[in-house]
């Protein structure tokens, strides 16, 4: 694995993009130009040059390409201008968010014309995500938008009527064909995806695909024609894999990378999440916590705030570690405001600078007006901490009072939080955090929410719960359930729920099993179970009884009873396919 230094003194502050105004945009496609004949040249990248091009159109986090593009030791030239493209050296393109946005940007200033015109000259070429996406001649998300049309096909939604969630999130694995140059050596190891939309391979398109992956159907996970690369994947997020693939393409002539030891990828894997609780103590210190059923505050005389380390050298240790994903919850975000709250933004940069694998970032996720009356928009809030290196915002208290808005009125107003986040940036890149308690009852009517018959009976020999949705860190009870929540957020545009429950939460006796049954079973999109493990049986129970598709733990973590690895290789044992 990859080993990076994690010390303060490497740390630079990253200077700002120019970001294009998406507000602003019209759709003004370009005029359709059938599958483009494509001439085929060798013409080398020199290696010496350490400037690389990045199209930024100003969505999403492309902070995460431009920390691997430094990691590896190059330089950054972003585009102003159409010439920029033209005069490129070698360009990578990193789309996110969503494919009509990003059409209307390219489209608006000239850049789709200069993209076509560079990739049929067959100038090297990298794109990512979208950036693969808009290479075909159409794609369905957001009705129908035209793309450059070099590639015969038509990007398409997965279907989750075949049992399989989507988004597609999470660590899967290729089908690499012979001469895909970047993925030679990929080794059969897992690399991260994070997408609804996919392009199908065909007979049309066949000459340009390099790999595919499955999920339900066979889709293309990559291309290559002569210089010209995309990948439907994050290579920026796929570990120590993913860095040798960025590797390849920029430094194609390099004998000394190192190859990704070899795997056993098959499929889509389960996913490990380490989760950073993260809030000032009373001294104002940023520190990493833990609580038991949401209380982090020691029971001493003082009764200060828990500390169990600090956040960036944790996040980089989980990474080292092994962990799939990391969580920062900032968990008194609900009372303070995120973009007055400096060093967490400056955490999420740190770490995104040596961290190889999806950050998500939740607390305070909300509008609000500061004391100088000063309105920011929940948008603003979110874009500032993708901006810092996030991949995922996470939403807790903001999405129950989106969920009883919607559920109450049958309206999307599209002005809530979750709204207005999935729409910019795609629902991708929002979760949304349920933080229930479990409350019992002696019969399945005595209340309007969905109820679970229990596993074990309550305290008063109560065979039945619902559970009932909290807000600002679990201090506030609403009348709304868990599962009601989860089915209107996923309409309302989630991409994926993290799944707390605070009776389980740092008991290290396992997660709630019935809990995440019936959500994981009410949703077709991704749910990552929380709270409560505090062994590796826990996390093979979890994944065998439940459709969860990602375990979160943090007490063992932090308290390093059970290192990440270990967790792996049970599950791997006990024949759940995970990342290695
Ligand atoms: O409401 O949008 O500001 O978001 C606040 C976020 O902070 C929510 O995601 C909420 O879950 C989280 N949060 C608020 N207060 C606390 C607290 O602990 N006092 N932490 C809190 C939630 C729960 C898990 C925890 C797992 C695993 N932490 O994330 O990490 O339960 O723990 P374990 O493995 O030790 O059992 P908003």
């Amino acid at each position: 694995m990859e080993v990076p230094t994690l010390s303060y003194s490497q740390f630079t502050t990253v200077s700002g993009s120019r970001q294009l105004p998406l507000n602003k945009l019209s759709r003004n496609n370009i005029s359709f130009t059938s599958p483009t004949k494509f001439s085929v040249r060798t013409s080398a990248v020199s290696g010496d040059d350490s400037a690389v091009t990045l199209l930024d159109y100003g969505a999403g986090n492309v902070q995460s390409i431009r920390n691997a593009i430094r990691y590896i030791g190059l330089n950054i030239k972003d585009v102003h201008t159409p010439e920029d493209i033209l005069n490129a050296k070698r360009l990578i393109f990193p789309g996110v968010g969503a494919f009509a946005a990003m059409m209307d940007v390219l489209n608006n200033n000239g850049m789709a014309e200069a993209l076509r015109t560079y990739i049929e000259k067959d100038r090297p070429f990298l794109g990512i995500c979208l950036g693969l996406q808009l290479l075909f001649e159409s794609s369905e998300e957001n009705g129908s938008v035209k793309g450059l049309g070099l590639i015969s096909g038509v990007v398409g939604r997965f279907d989750s009527s075949n049992g399989c969630r989507v988004p597609h999130i999470g660590w899967n694995a290729l089908q690499v064909k012979d001469n895909s140059v970047i993925l030679d050596d990929i080794a059969n190891r897992h690399v991260y995806f994070v997408h609804s939309y996919r392009a199908v391979p065909s007979e049309e398109n066949k000459e340009w695909v390099s790999s595919t992956c499955n999920y339900g159907i066979d889709f293309i996970s990559s291309i290559r024609r002569g210089n010209v690369h995309a990948v439907q994947f994050h290579p920026e997020k796929s570990g120590d894999v993913g860095l040798s693939i960025l590797r390849k393409f920029l430094l194609p002539n390099s004998s000394n990378a190192k190859k990704p030891l070899e795997g056993k990828a098959k499929k889509l894997a389960k996913r490990v999440i380490a989760c950073l609780d993260v809030r000032t103590n009373d001294n104002g210190d940023l520190l990493v916590t833990k609580g038991d059923q949401y209380d982090v505050r020691e029971q001493t005389k003082d009764n200060e705030v828990r500390n169990l380390g600090k956040p960036v050298e944790l996040a980089g240790q989980y990474y080292l570690d092994g962990a799939d994903e990391v969580s920062f919850l900032n968990i008194t975000g609900f009372r303070d405001f995120p973009l007055g709250d400096l060093p967490m933004l400056q955490i999420l940069k740190y770490t995104s600078e040596n961290v190889f694998v999806p950050l998500t970032v939740g607390g305070g996720i909300r509008d609000f007006t500061d004391g100088n009356g000063r309105y920011y928009s929940s948008l603003e809030v979110a874009s500032e901490y993708f901006r810092s290196g996030a991949d995922k915002i996470s939403i807790g208290s903001d999405a129950v009072y989106a969920a009883e808005e919607y559920l109450k009125t049958g309206i999307k107003t599209g002005k809530s939080s979750l709204e207005q986040i999935s729409r910019v940036y795609g629902n991708q890149a929002v979760v949304v955090s349920i933080d229930p308690r479990r409350q019992y009852l002696t019969s399945p009517f005595e209340v309007g929410f969905k109820s679970v018959k229990v596993t074990n009976l309550g305290p008063n020999g109560e065979e039945y719960a619902w559970y009932q949705c909290t807000v600002n860190g679990g201090r506030e009870g609403r009348p709304i359930g868990a599962y009601e929540l989860a089915k209107a957020v996923e309409e309302l545009g989630a991409g994926e729920i993290l799944l707390n429950c605070i009776d389980c939460d740092g008991q290290g006796k396992g997660f709630d099993i019935d809990l995440i049954k019936l959500i994981s079973d009410a949703v077709s999109i991704p749910v990552i179970a929380s709270s409560g493990a505090g062994t590796v049986e826990h996390f093979s129970e979890v994944f065998s009884e439940t459709n969860a598709s990602a375990a979160l733990a943090a007490g063992i973590f932090h308290r390093k009873e059970v290192p990440i690895q270990v967790v792996k290789e049970h599950l791997m044992k006990e024949g759940i396919e995970v990342r290695m």
